[in-house]
């Protein structure tokens, strides 16, 4: 356990050392109601100490407060607030069983959000409650002016310190002082003032490496020193090869057509197991001085600096593996030259993505045979995660793919559908969707050649007759009535989550 003598010189505003206390003393503090901002992205930079000891709190007296994050994180927040159901409303992503159990029971309010305008929906005074009380914010350390350096992800953090009427700084001694330095902290001004944000390139730096906060409003410094909760990643398995391989083909062919550099553009990949194998290819590839700029700086990312295949790469949080995370604190140096951590409203900034021409690739969990793609409900009803960054990349990117393996659950379920039991990315913004099988170029082509290009390159060969099958009837249907711009059987569109529903797979027996 730390105390107040360990961050001390990290607390470098010696009249700031005055607001240190202990993690309880702090939580008492939040009143039942309150709307709470913190800082992480990610099991990453988010506060812990405070959470826990107001969890360990809400098990005495039980209440409930609204907390809004950067996007997912760890289990000191997240979980344990949770587990004493002391969350009421939560927004804008998460990943937490516990809480996607309470989201889909209905206990907490949850507002799925691109997390791009989830900051200036705070300030604006959209979200429930409409402003934040108080922000919890982790620190590396807080400088001589009272400004906040910021740990391992920026998220929300410069917004909701903003907003918040009192700010309550974790400085956290497991998170190295290294880290000054990585961060380029920007917050737009709202409209009418907005002006244009000057990111030209992947490194560009437009604003402070620290968190301007004004003294008067830390209310309280608590020391810490639990460390970030990252968890493993699944192994990169023979389809997320064959996945990662197709990818890296179809791009082959954009630099032959002439559509892109030798270095490709910036790219940008979602979170998670799928989005990890698809970096995994570039590690291995030919491609050479390659930028990122995406959310999440996963551990594809560090291979690709080790292997000298990337120049840069920015992102607003580093999600390491354990042992990703080891490797970046023992090379820290070497990886800051290469990593800029920004706010999630400038890494995922529509108008900068637009403008650098980012490759776009995310996660479908399904997708249907004219392009529409489901992220986050499973069935159309059950919370996954939430749309996170995906929607904001995808909708301004200079290639937008989307990835899944064309089966989930050992084969009974198909990713790719009839009908999209839930809608998070028109077809209207997808450009191509990558499978183990193959690649569906998706770019100005309409509906019925869709279908034919998703179902023969990306459907799986067991599911790929009895899509074929649904199409070819909804086609004479809809031509009968002369209504076959997307054909459709309305009474059969949703008819393989049906099956599966019923009988547990959506193989025809
Ligand atoms: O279930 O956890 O029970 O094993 O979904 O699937 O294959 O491990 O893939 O970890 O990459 O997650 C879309 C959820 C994929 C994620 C999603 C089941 C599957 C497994 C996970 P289990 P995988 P991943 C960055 C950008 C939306 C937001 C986004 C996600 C579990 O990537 O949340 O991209 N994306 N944000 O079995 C039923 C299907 C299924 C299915 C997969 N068709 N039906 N279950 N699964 N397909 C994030 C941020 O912004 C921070």
């Amino acid at each position: 356990m730390v105390g107040k003598n360990d961050i001390l010189d990290r607390v470098r505003n010696k009249a700031l050392q005055d607001k240190i206390v202990t993690a309880e003393e702090a939580a008492e503090f939040i009143k039942p109601g309150m709307s709470i901002g913190t800082s992480g992205f990610t099991p990453s930079g988010y506060p812990k100490a405070v959470p826990h000891a107001l969890a360990e709190r809400m098990k005495k007296t039980p209440f409930k407060i609204n907390l809004w994050t950067g996007a997912s994180v760890g289990p000191e927040l997240d979980g344990e607030l949770a587990a004493v159901k002391g969350i009421d409303f939560r927004m804008p992503y998460q990943t937490n069983k516990d809480i996607q159990k309470a989201i889909n029971t209905g206990e907490i309010s949850y507002c799925d959000l691109d997390l791009s305008s989830s900051a200036q929906m705070a300030r604006y005074g959209f979200m429930k409650g409409n402003k934040i009380d108080v922000a919890i914010v982790e620190a590396a350390a807080i400088t001589e002016e009272g400004n906040i350096i910021p740990t391992t992800s920026v998220g929300n953090a410069p917004s909701y310190v903003q907003t918040a009427d009192v700010v309550i700084v974790e400085v956290n001694t497991s998170q190295p002082l290294a880290l000054e330095g990585m961060h380029d902290i920007y917050v737009p001004l709202d409209p009418p003032y907005r002006l244009p944000i000057p990111v030209v390139r992947p490194d560009t730096r437009i604003g402070t490496p620290f968190i301007p906060c004004d003294p008067a409003k830390i209310k309280y410094i608590v020391p810490s020193d639990v460390t970030d909760k990252v968890r493993p990643l699944a192994a990169v398995d023979d389809v997320a090869k064959k996945m990662a391989g197709n990818l890296i083909d179809f791009l082959d062919g954009e630099v032959k057509a002439g559509r892109m550099p030798q270095n490709l553009l910036p790219l940008q990949s979602g979170v998670g197991n799928v989005a990890n194998a698809a970096l995994s290819g570039f590690v291995n590839s030919k491609y050479e001085h390659l930028t990122v700029y995406t959310e999440v700086i996963q551990d594809g990312i560090f291979d690709m600096i080790d292997a000298g295949k990337l120049d840069f790469a920015s992102g607003t949080s580093l999600t390491p593996s354990p042992d990703g995370q080891k490797r970046f604190y023992e090379n820290i140096e070497k990886y800051k030259k290469k990593i800029m951590l920004r706010p999630q409203e400038i890494s995922n900034n529509p108008e900068v993505v637009r403008r650098l021409g980012v490759i776009a690739m995310n996660t479908a969990i399904e997708a249907d045979i004219y392009g529409n793609i489901n992220s986050t409900l499973v069935n159309g009803t059950r919370m996954m995660n939430g749309i996170g960054g995906s929607g904001d990349f995808a909708r301004n990117g200079y290639l937008t793919i989307f990835l899944t393996q064309s089966t989930a659950k050992n084969g009974d379920i198909s990713s790719i559908v009839p009908f999209v039991s839930h809608v998070d990315h028109g077809q209207q913004v997808v450009d191509a969707i990558v499978t183990e099988q193959g690649v569906a170029d998706l770019r100005g082509v309409c509906p019925r050649e869709r279908a034919k290009l998703i179902i023969n390159n990306c459907a799986n060969p067991e599911y790929r007759p009895l899509l074929q099958d649904y199409y070819d009837r909804a086609l004479k249907a809809t031509m009968e009535k002369g209504v076959a711009h997307t054909p459709h059987i309305l009474k059969e569109a949703l008819s393989f989550h049906v099956r599966l529903a019923e009988t547990g797979s959506m193989k025809v027996k």
